[in-house]
């Protein structure tokens, strides 16, 4: 039995809307291994991860949590926890091979048993269309560079709710198309590993499309679920009071928030980001700008940090003093609070999802168990820091906590831990947390 603290008084669960969603959150290519079962076909990330140097262990997530043979387990895990809800996603090339043509019975079994077992568990479906691990065969033939790439999204967007929508309580198109953008095109430290602006603008422009195009035919063919798309959002402020820093916090907002916000409410790109990019922009049309502002049902906002700006080197880490997780980044959970009542007042979606957040930390695994204090603090205080957003009027209606296992953490391998579940890779045993015993109680009430 856990302890009730001082700092946990004053947060319950009875305190939020009964229907409130309470979820944990994964992605396909961290958690599921198998990478060449079943049929499955290679994607970007696979390719990625055998490129040398890129892997900060030279890992990859070819067996990872092998969440494809444990899912059984981790969806029991999910359950025993009290957790109503989980997110995940669908990796495109387990289910179409080549992101074009044939659909791969096999990999469809996969999601079919999984949803299966979230429904008999009474745990709600949130699906994942994309969480960035396109399928290399598009990737050859220029990935999202390539207009293309957008009709074949729309038909696997298409494929997917046909056999699965009527199950799920929401569908999102792109997770983080920022991330995909930027760190795969422009600073080539995720798949597809580009260095240049321009592939990183163009690259974002065919994301939203395809996020608007995908939207419109699922709304086309019926599709009754709720749709929405999930951005990594963080406030950014001026790292100093200097004009030069305000100016440049101000554009950093435009690059990395307002270029996907605006598009998505108001059908324009932010014209000071454009001015800024000048030929690095995108070429688009009106007709595009249209598509991409379907209406949305929700946005999805991945929050695990705030950001400062300034004229200086931007990787200059920018001490506060307050505690750091392990993969640097500040612990503010005011900054969530913040930045959900920025949403609100500046874009007015109908409704705001926190559908990711958590921490890395460096656990020790003693006696069996993982006292891992400091990330059960972040995701209570993050939870209460939700709570203060919605006690100012803004619509918040679901918090996800971010992994729900130690998983493949993307350029740092497995040497990142964000799980509220510890994974020992050598055998594959699963075990809870301090953190994940705390989220239970929690939900317990
Ligand atoms: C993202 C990432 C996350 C992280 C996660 C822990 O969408 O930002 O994919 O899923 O990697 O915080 O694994």
């Amino acid at each position: 039995m856990l302890m009730q603290t001082k700092e946990q008084q004053g947060l319950s669960r009875s305190q939020f809307p009964t229907d409130f969603i309470w979820g944990v959150a994964t992605s396909a290519y961290q958690i599921e291994g198998a990478h060449d079962l079943d049929g499955r076909g290679p994607s970007i990330w696979d390719t990625f991860c055998q490129e040398p140097g890129k892997i900060a262990d030279g890992s990859s997530g070819q067996v990872a949590c092998d969440h494809y043979h444990l899912w059984e387990q981790d969806l029991d895990l999910i359950a025993s926890l009290g957790v109503g809800a989980y997110r995940f996603s669908i990796s495109w090339s387990r289910v179409q091979p080549l992101g074009h043509g044939a659909w791969n019975e096999a990999g469809f079994a996969f999601y079919e048993r999984l949803i299966q077992g979230l429904v008999s568990r009474g745990i709600a479906v949130h699906l994942t269309l994309n969480h960035w691990d396109l399928p290399q065969a598009l990737q050859e033939q220029g990935g999202w560079l390539e207009r293309q790439t957008c009709e074949h999204f729309v038909r696997y967007a298409v494929e997917v709710a046909r056999r699965f929508g009527s199950r799920c309580a929401s569908v999102c198109t792109h997770n983080e198309p920022w991330v995909i953008a930027v760190l795969g095109h422009e600073l080539g430290v995720f798949a597809p590993g580009f260095k240049s602006r321009a592939k990183a603008m163009l690259a974002s422009h065919h994301l939203l499309l395809s996020h608007g195009m995908a939207v419109r035919a699922l709304r086309d063919a019926g599709l009754q679920t709720e749709l929405g798309i999930v951005l990594n959002l963080s406030p950014i402020y001026p790292a100093s009071d200097s004009p030069a820093d305000v100016s440049k916090a101000r554009l950093d907002d435009g690059l990395v928030a307002r270029w996907y916000l605006d598009p998505l409410v108001k059908g324009q790109y932010p014209q000071d980001v454009l001015d800024h990019l000048g030929s690095d922009a995108p070429a688009f049309s009106a007709e595009d700008m249209r598509t991409i502002a379907q209406p949305l049902d929700y946005l999805g906002v991945n929050y695990y940090t705030r950001n400062f700006s300034s004229t200086g080197n931007p990787w200059d880490v920018h001490s506060t003093g307050n505690e750091v997780t392990d993969m640097g980044w500040e612990v503010y959970p005011q900054g969530l609070t913040e930045l959900l009542c920025r949403l609100h007042q500046d874009y007015a979606f109908p409704r705001l999802r926190v559908t990711e957040n958590g921490a890395a930390f460096k656990d020790v695994l003693a006696d069996g168990a993982i006292n891992d204090e400091r990330r059960e603090s972040y995701v209570r205080e993050h939870i209460r820091a939700t709570k203060a957003a919605m006690e100012q009027g803004v619509p918040v209606d679901a918090y996800f906590a971010c992994s729900l296992l130690d998983n493949f953490e993307w350029a740092s391998g497995y040497e990142k831990r964000f799980g509220l579940v510890h994974v020992d890779y050598q055998t594959l045993k699963r075990t809870p947390k301090r953190s994940a015993l705390w989220y239970r109680q929690f939900l317990q009430g």
